[in-house]
Order: structure tokens, then sequence, then C-alpha cells
């Protein structure tokens, strides 16, 4: 029995929203903050997903000025295809509420805005046989529009708010056999995470809620997975129906603590008595039949390529000017717009950290700068491994506390610098062995989620090790936001290339704190 291994798609990676196209499935996530923002994954078997692009990959899409706070921007998008063209609404919760662009291709370009007077967040998309457009928001209100003049037709009505539990939002509308079935996410996105259903003869009900609701939750379990909830349907090209939604892998002590954000998993769904019905989502579950295993994203961006890979993010914006392939060809140039990470307006180039465990490395031609690798929370939860004036120094940026936990004299010319990112033996004790572990990273008490350890290496010489820092300080439940960890260079004074940048998971295994 073929089996897939969950999440699917790694990393903070949440809201997921999946559409099929015949044999191909195109798959969205929120991306808050980030530019660019909403990024867009092609399957073929919807397991193996390789990112194509983003939906919002300039400012005339997506403006994100530098009050945007952390986890503000870009909230839940829907992703569908109709007569011909793709449609993805989603909400800019800073700046101008719900939104569509179009696109005929999915690789793009996607249109500017078509902005939607609508309120609330989660928007969805739905056609009628007669090619009314129906679009439900969070609450739940559906409304009949016009998305591409952005027009409201009729409403929005209120049409159900769930089974009674906080936040009924995240609403899909399904045409399926005569039934309008209207799926929703109810409890909030956190630990009381879950999916109910209700269907209807008409978008605008009245809606009868399943016999067995919810369909899905995770809460109050002691399962690996958690907060399982946000989900989309989609019914494969084998005639095989699949929930894909988010989820997270909490890890350490009570209260546990998740880095990765919330990450997109797939679960089976079966059909009984006319509704859908889904079981606990696995680690590891039975694969689809079709089974297209896509190349993987190379481990090392040379930066040789004219362009940045889609998967190159960047707190707000990325203004022309602060980076650059062809400064110095074969290198990625970035260049100081702020002087510090602890406020908006600084260059930061990252990718999303994406395993438990992992090793990210970067080479960078220092010179007379202030540069670095750091893995960021947001601006007030960041671990820096920053080079300037010939020394390389590990700076812990937690809350209103920042500290240079280690300093160490380097010489002149490149340096690679690392994290390796450990969680050895770090599993909920609820599920296997006892508490604390005596190797714990300094001054820790019951254990995080992960350890961090920062070491920098000067062409010919050993590495050297500089701290390993506690990665509960950059985990969600400490600096809350619906966001994980981005690792990423970045400058704050000058220029500095970076020659290189690795990300190596840790060898299937070494995660002992996963399967
Ligand atoms: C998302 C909504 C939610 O739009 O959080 O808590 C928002 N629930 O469904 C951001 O993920």
């Amino acid at each position: 029995m073929r089996m897939y291994d969950n999440p699917v798609l790694g990393g903070f990676h949440p809201d997921p929203s999946v559409c099929r196209v015949g044999e191909d499935y195109y798959l969205v996530c929120s991306s808050f903050e980030y530019f660019p923002g909403v990024p867009l994954f092609h399957s073929r078997d919807l397991v193996h997903w390789r990112q194509i692009g983003n939906v919002l990959d300039r400012p005339a899409q997506l403006t994100l000025p530098d009050d945007v706070p952390a986890s503000g921007g870009v909230y839940a998008p829907t992703i569908r295809h109709h007569d011909g063209r793709f449609y993805v609404i989603t909400t800019n919760v800073s700046g101008g509420g719900n939104f569509v662009v179009t696109a005929e291709r999915p690789e793009g370009p996607w249109s500017d805005p078509v902005w939607l007077d609508l309120p609330g967040i989660d928007p969805d998309l739905a056609w009628d046989e007669d090619g009314s457009c129906w679009c439900a928001v969070a609450g739940v209100q559906v409304a009949r529009i016009d998305p591409l003049a952005g027009r409201v037709l009729e409403g929005p009505w209120p049409v159900w708010s769930g089974t009674g539990l906080q936040y009924p939002e995240a609403p899909h509308l399904y045409r399926i056999g005569g039934w309008w079935y209207l799926m929703i996410a109810e409890g909030g996105t956190a630990h009381g995470h879950g999916v109910s259903i209700a269907r209807a003869r008409s978008p605008r009900g009245p809606y009868e809620p399943a016999p067995v609701n919810p369909f899905l939750s995770h809460r109050s379990t002691d399962r690996p997975i958690q907060s399982t909830g946000h989900a989309d349907l989609v019914e494969a090209a084998d005639g095989t129906w699949w929930a894909m939604l988010l989820g997270t892998r909490p890890r350490g002590y009570h209260p546990y603590f998740h880095v990765l954000g919330r990450e997109t998993f797939l679960t089976p769904v079966t059909w009984v008595d006319g509704w859908p019905q889904a079981g606990p989502v696995e680690e590891r579950h039975p694969a689809p039949a079709a089974w297209h295993p896509q190349e993987p994203a190379p481990a090392r961006d040379d930066f040789d390529a004219p362009v940045l890979a889609p998967g190159w993010i960047s707190p707000r914006a990325r203004p022309d000017g602060s980076w650059s392939l062809t400064d110095r060809p074969g290198r990625l140039t970035l260049t100081a717009t702020g002087p510090t990470l602890d406020r908006p307006g600084h260059t930061f180039v990252g990718r999303r950290q994406q395993h438990p465990a992992c090793r990210i490395s970067a080479r960078l031609d220092p010179g007379a700068v202030r540069a670095g690798l750091s893995v960021r929370m947001d601006e007030a939860h960041h671990y820096d491994l920053e080079v300037a004036g010939g020394e390389a120094s590990v700076v812990a940026r937690i809350g209103p506390l920042r500290q240079t936990v280690a300093s160490h004299l380097v010489p002149p010319g490149p340096l690679t610098l690392t994290v390796d990112i450990r969680n050895d033996g770090l599993r909920p004790p609820t599920v296997t062995g006892p508490g604390p572990t005596p190797d714990e990273p300094t001054g820790t008490g019951a254990h995080g989620p992960d350890a961090l350890a920062f070491s920098v290496t000067a062409d010919g010489s050993a590495p050297v090790a500089l701290a390993t820092l506690d990665g509960r300080y950059l985990s969600t439940e400490v600096t809350g936001g619906f966001t994980g960890r981005v690792v990423g260079m970045y400058v704050t004074e000058g220029s500095a290339a970076f020659d290189w940048y690795t990300y190596e998971p840790a060898p299937a295994g070494t995660d002992t704190a996963g399967a």
C-alpha cells in the first residue's frame, strides 16, 4: 500500500484552498505581511506540490506599508477555475478588504485587484448552473456578486453560523448532486479548531447541519497533529474525494510549541448517506491512485538564475534597489533599506522553515557592512547570526529584550553562516518518555520544541560553534500571530553579496520528535 506523509506542504502554508482542472491541481495559501503574496502550487496527485509562483507579485496588487503589523496583510484565499479562467479571492485586512484577481494561466500574469464592497474575511467563490456567482464570507454570510466587475448584486445575507463554537469562518460552498454544501471552520485556528458542514437546496439556505458535526477536529486529543481545520474539499480526477486543511505539529513540553506555523495537510474523504466524512488526520495515509512525484526544490540556490525563485519572501516589500542578481552575477546582492530587523522597513530575503529538523547555511561576502542570517518570526522575535566590524555575533531579540549572546573575531573574506535546527528526542512526554533531558540548551527547564545551533566558518577553517538557543521563543505560542519561521539573509548597513544559500532537511528519522 503506497502511503504519503503529512503535511504535504510543510512550513507556514496556512488556510489552503485547492481546485482541480482536468488532472492538474492548484493550491494557494495565505501570506500575511510577506511579499510576494499568496503562494501558488501545482500538483498532479494532491501529494507532491511544486511552487509555480505567487498570485500577488507586484506592488500594484499588494501594497503592505511599514505600519502593517506582523500577521496583518493577506488572510485566507480561495482558488477556483470557472469558464476557462482562474479566480483567487482573498482579504487584505490591512488595506482594502476583499478583492478578486484572475488569470488565464496559473503561472499568471494575474490581474490587478478587483475590490469588493463585502465585509468580513475568508471569501469564497462558487458558481451556479446559470452562471450566478456566489460569495460566502466568515460569519457566515452569502452574497451574489459579479467577480469581474467587483459588484455585489444581492445580499449579503447571514446563512449559517455553525454549531455554536467561536469564529465560524473559512466558508466554502460546493454544488454537489442537487445540494449546496457549506463547509466552515469553527473554534478558532488554534487547539479548538475544527470543520463543520451543512447543506441546503439554495446558496441562500436554509441550511441543515450534517447529522454528525464536527466533520473533523483534533481538539482535546493528544494527536501529534493539532489545530486541524480550515478545510477545502476536492474531487480527484478518479472520483475519489479529499480535503486539504491546516494543522500544526506542536513539540516540546507543556504547553507544547509550534514553530513551523500552520501547515497544509491532506486527508481522505468518504461519502455516507449524502454527507462527506473524514477520519483523523494521520502522519501517514494510504495514497491517492495517481502518483506523480515532482522534482524536489534544489537544496542550494546559487542565485545564478535571472529571477529569484518564488519561494523567496520578504516582510512587506522588496523594493527595487534593495536586491540584485546582476550587480555581482551569480550572487544575490542585498542593500540596506533600514538599520534594524527590530522595526519594519528592512532588507530581508528568506524562505519558510519547512521541517522540524534542518540545516540552513548562507555564504556571505561581508565587506564593510552589517549583514547576516536570521531566523524570524516577526520584528520582536528573531535570532540573528550577524557579521560586522570583523566579528560574527549571535543576537537574540525576544520581545522587549535584545542580547548579544556570543561573539567571535572573524578574518576578512567570505564566511559561511549556519543554523542547525535540531529537536532530537524532544517529543511531548504525553506520548513518549519522561520530561526534560539533561543536555537541554542553556537555561530552559521544561524543554522547548527545538534548539538552534549557530556557527560560522571561514574559508579553510573549521566551523566555530557560537551559541545554541532554545527554539520556544521563536514559536507561535510565544510570539502570537498566524505565521511561522522564515530563515533569511539580511543587510542593515551597506550592501553585501550572498554567494549561495542551502536548505537541508535532516535525513528522515532524525526528526525523532516526529513519527
Ligand atoms: C484566516 C481565518 C483565521 O483568514 O485566521 O483564525 C485567518 N482563523 O480563517 C488567518 O489565518
